[in-house]
């Protein structure tokens, strides 16, 4: 049976109708996800409340324009609004809100719980997205839907368990979303492009990753992307973690990570994945953090890099041991 989080809804429902000023934020550099989540959410509220002022703030990203427009707000005219943080665990990681004076913060999020922790707090690992708690708690309080949010919270549902194959999809996000689609008569296939149209550049960058990753005898694929490569097949930064997902189904690989040199801040983003071993303990160790099999993390020189792969080749050694003995 699929168990509703009604005593956590009833909660979050309650803290939305006491404010009249919402100000809904996500992490920086968002994905469909917390793009999708927060402009549902934002939508919705406005859509039960007109006279509520609720806004979504966060830098835009112009690929993503088909789920609404970010909303630009001067944070210093605004006293006691309730803050509301979707799909972010870290105070210092939530966009746009320097120097707003909220006076609490409710938190909706499917990451491990870290620092931010408000009165009301809904935070759910097992679920596969924060759009998946955002339409759980839609579809089970008084707050309104309507088609495009519907079609929101679908696209960062299928985003985020890349298309429900990640293992944290499960009887409840199917039946979230069957819910979601029949209320809503979503005509859920017309949309799926605005998810995953690309560019033939970024096609022919992922040939040269396919090409270029190195794969241990362990199972760790990885690859060292210089930024010179990002520029020649002009994508930018966050491609290689767009494409991770891509990668997955590989028999010869069970860990895979990207590390890409951002010349800005002299440094190197990192993106992991994997399809057994746990891997956010080892990002946690190198300025990151995430999901178990999905994470990402920071590398400030060529030392720390060598480092960070000999780690997660020893957790693929490892998990491959501990996986033969149980077979004995
Ligand atoms: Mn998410």
């Amino acid at each position: 049976m699929v168990c509703i989080n009604n005593n956590i809804i009833k909660k979050v429902y309650k803290k939305i109708k006491e404010y009249n000023v919402i100000v809904i934020a996500r992490h920086v550099g968002p994905d469909p996800d917390a793009i999708a989540s927060e402009t549902a959410l934002r939508d919705s509220i406005r859509l039960t409340f007109p006279d509520k002022e609720c806004y979504a703030v966060g830098l835009g990203v112009s690929k993503f324009k088909y789920y609404g427009i970010l909303d630009k707000i001067d944070n210093e005219k605004y006293q006691d609004v309730l803050l509301i943080a979707l799909d972010c665990p870290n105070l210092h990681r939530l966009d746009g809100i320097e120097n707003l004076k909220y006076k609490e913060i409710l938190k909706i999020d499917h990451h491990p719980a870290e620092d931010i922790k408000g009165p009301v707090d809904w935070t759910d690992d097992s679920s596969c997205s924060t759009c998946q708690l955002i339409a759980e708690l839609i579809l089970n309080s008084p707050l309104k839907l309507d088609t495009k949010i519907a079609g929101n919270l679908y696209l960062g549902i299928v985003s985020d368990s890349d298309r429900f194959l990640l293992s944290y999809t499960t009887t409840k996000t199917f039946k979230i979303v069957e819910e979601l689609i029949k209320k809503s008569k979503l005509d859920f296939t017309s949309i799926y492009s605005y998810l995953y149209d690309r560019s033939i550049d970024e096609v022919r960058f992922q040939g040269y990753l396919a090409l270029n990753m190195q794969v241990t005898e362990n199972g760790l694929g990885y690859l060292v992307i210089p930024a010179e490569i990002v520029k020649k097949y002009n994508v930018d930064l966050a491609t290689p973690s767009n494409l991770i997902n891509s990668f997955n189904y590989i028999r010869e690989v069970i860990v895979w990570t990207f590390i890409t040199k951002d010349a800005k801040n002299k440094s190197y983003k990192v993106s992991i994945r994997s399809h057994g071993p746990i891997i956010n303990t080892t990002a946690s160790k190198y300025n990151g953090g995430g999901h178990k099999y999905a994470s990402g993390a920071r590398l400030n020189n060529e030392e720390e890099i060598n480092n960070f792969i000999k780690d997660l080749d020893l957790v693929c050694e490892e998990y491959k041991r501990a996986t033969i003995s149980n077979l004995d």
